[in-house]
């Protein structure tokens, strides 16, 4: 009876985030309409990263397709998704995307509740031609005021998020949220085409043994950082070394930290003083997921959220994973500021 009762009790995304906006007395459904047409966005994306290989394999992707189109490149099409499924929610008034140099003002007459999005369509994409897992990083703010908004109300510190999340297109389609009251993921059942509940509650061990950077910047890299990679390889301590992991795809090996462990992080270095990550689309909403998981976020200088962004598409150092792994980097750093 109980495997039939968990067969036919279907948490769905919609219903999950229906049940938690209830427990909002002020809630009148905006917000879940508004991530109804995230999500559709995520689906439209998921089939088409999907299909990318085989339409590559029969010359329609990035070449002209029989229409004699210019086949759109992948993370194009899927900001033209996105944009035009956030606007016909009616529910947003500014939209910020890794593919456009300037926010989108969205037009009085569809502007609806007072949301703003700010999201990466498709982080990773170079990556699809190798199949590797690529993803949809998305933050939700609301604006600061109830007036004319203006790009004072983007650059928002991330505390100040209502909700984030992303959604990893890989051996599934995974889709990773939290409103504020902890982190659920949903996987695609392509045959219902619904995202099901299937990791409930999730929390970032303590402490991990992985270890997530690119060594290949490590002749750039600060003394801190150097410390810590290097006790990751010979730990003073005696402890087995951690392994290292790197994905090169930021929604791939932050998905592992979540599940797995460990610390995942894009230091600054000589040649990129504020590293690589983009701050608003990539660092606050993995940030924001990762502390409601239990975990922490730290810059460097600061936590992560705690960070004002003066530029829409403004970079900042990152170090984001498990609780105790982040605190052993943040002591390094904490000490090199003493030195100076
Ligand atoms: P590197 C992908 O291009 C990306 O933006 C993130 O998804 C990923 O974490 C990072 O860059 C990888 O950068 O310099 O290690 O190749």
């Amino acid at each position: 009876h109980s495997a039939d009762a968990q067969r036919t009790d279907l948490m769905t995304i919609t219903r999950f985030v229906l049940n938690e906006q209830s427990k909002q007395p002020e809630a009148r459904g905006d917000f879940t309409i508004l991530l109804s047409h995230i999500v559709l966005g995520c689906k439209f994306v998921c089939s088409a990263v999907n299909k990318a290989g085989l339409a590559k394999l029969i010359g329609l992707a990035g070449e002209t397709n029989v229409q004699g189109e210019e086949q759109k490149k992948l993370d194009v099409l899927s900001n033209d998704v996105f944009v035009k499924a956030l606007v016909s929610s009616g529910r947003t008034c500014i939209l910020v995307s890794e593919e456009d140099e300037e926010a989108t003002f969205v037009e009085p007459s569809k502007r609806g509740k007072l949301y703003i999005v700010v999201f990466d369509p498709l982080d990773g994409s170079s990556n699809i031609d190798c199949g590797v897992s690529i993803g949809t990083i998305f933050g939700i703010y609301l604006v600061k005021e109830n007036r004319e908004p203006t790009i004072e109300d983007v650059l928002q510190p991330g505390k100040n998020m209502l909700a984030a999340g992303y959604c990893m297109y890989g051996s599934s389609c995974t889709f990773v949220l939290s409103t504020g009251r902890g982190v659920n993921g949903f996987t695609l059942d392509p045959s219902l085409g619904e995202f099901i509940l299937t990791h409930p509650d999730i929390k970032v061990p303590k402490k991990g043994k992985i270890y997530s950077v690119n060594e290949g910047n490590a002749k750039n890299w600060d003394g801190p950082t150097t410390k810590y990679v290097e006790n990751c390889k010979f730990p003073k301590d005696g402890s087995s070394p951690k392994s290292l992991r790197y994905v090169g795809s930021m929604v791939a090996d932050v998905h592992r930290t979540f599940l797995y462990g460990g610390i995942f992080l894009y230091p600054a270095d000589k040649k990129s003083p504020n590293g690589k990550l983009r701050v608003l689309y990539e660092v606050f909403p993995m940030s924001f997921l990762m502390e409601q998981a239990g975990g922490q976020a730290f810059t460097g200088k600061e936590r992560a959220l705690d960070l004002v962004p003066t530029k829409l598409h403004e970079r900042s150092p990152i170090f984001l994973g498990s609780y105790e792994d982040v605190e052993e980097i943040k002591a390094l750093y904490a000490a090199d500021q003493k030195l100076e």
